[in-house]
C-alpha cells in the first residue's frame, strides 16, 4: 500500500481551475485535500504569485514512480511547459513524501528524490500539508509544523476550500 503527500501549483492562466482538475484526475485515490491558498513566488524567480494545495493519496496498486507518472500526466493534461526552472506555470505537481505500509520511502534517485529535498524550506507546501495532516513528520527533517515555524508563511492566504 503506498501513500504519497502531493504538492499543487500554479501561477498562469485559470489557477482554481487547473488545480481542481489536478485533484480530480487523481479519482478515488485522493483521501485528503487541503484548502487552496495564495502564496507568494518562493525562489529566485520574479513572478505572479501561486495558488497551491496539497493532497494525499492512498492507492494499494500505485508505487513512488507511479505517483510521479501520474504528476507528469496531471501536468501534460494542464499544457505545462517546462520553459524556466522555478519560474510561471500552470501546474506544477510534485510528489512530497511516499509511505508504503507505513514505512517512508527514501530514494535518491535524480528523477524522484524522497522525500522532496525542498520541502521542508517551503511554507507553500508546510502551511497545506499542516492543514490536513497536523501531525505529519517529513522523514529527517522532523514535524511539519515545527519546520513551518521555522519558515516565512506570513503573506500565505486562503482563498478557496479545496473541493472540487
Ligand atoms: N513553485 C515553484 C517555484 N516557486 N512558489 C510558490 N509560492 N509556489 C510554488 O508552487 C512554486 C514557487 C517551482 O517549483
Ligand atoms: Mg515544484
Ligand atoms: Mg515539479
Amino acid at each position: 500500500m503506498s501513500r504519497a503527500v502531493l504538492s499543487l501549483g500554479s501561477n498562469l492562466g485559470d489557477r482554481s481551475a487547473t488545480l481542481a482538475a489536478a485533484v480530480g484526475s487523481f479519482g478515488d485515490a485522493v483521501v485528503a485535500r487541503s484548502p487552496v491558498y495564495a502564496t507568494p513566488p518562493w525562489g529566485p524567480v520574479d513572478q505572479q504569485e501561486f495558488f497551491n494545495q496539497v493532497i494525499i493519496v492512498d492507492d494499494a496498486a500505485v508505487d513512488a514512480a507511479g505517483w510521479l507518472r501520474a504528476c507528469q500526466a496531471a501536468e501534460a493534461a494542464a499544457g505545462r511547459e517546462r520553459l524556466v526552472r522555478w519560474g510561471p506555470r500552470t501546474l506544477d505537481a510534485d510528489v512530497v513524501a511516499v509511505t508504503d505500509h507505513g514505512v517512508p520511502v527514501i530514494s535518491d534517485d535524480p528523477d524522484l528524490i524522497l522525500p522532496h529535498p525542498r520541502a521542508a524550506l517551503r511554507a507553500f507546501v508546510l502551511l497545506p500539508w499542516l492543514a490536513v495532516e497536523p501531525a505529519a513528520e517529513l522523514p529527517g527533517s522532523g514535524s511539519i509544523a515545527d519546520l513551518l515555524a521555522a519558515v516565512d508563511s506570513a503573506r500565505i492566504r486562503e482563498v478557496g476550500d479545496g473541493s472540487i
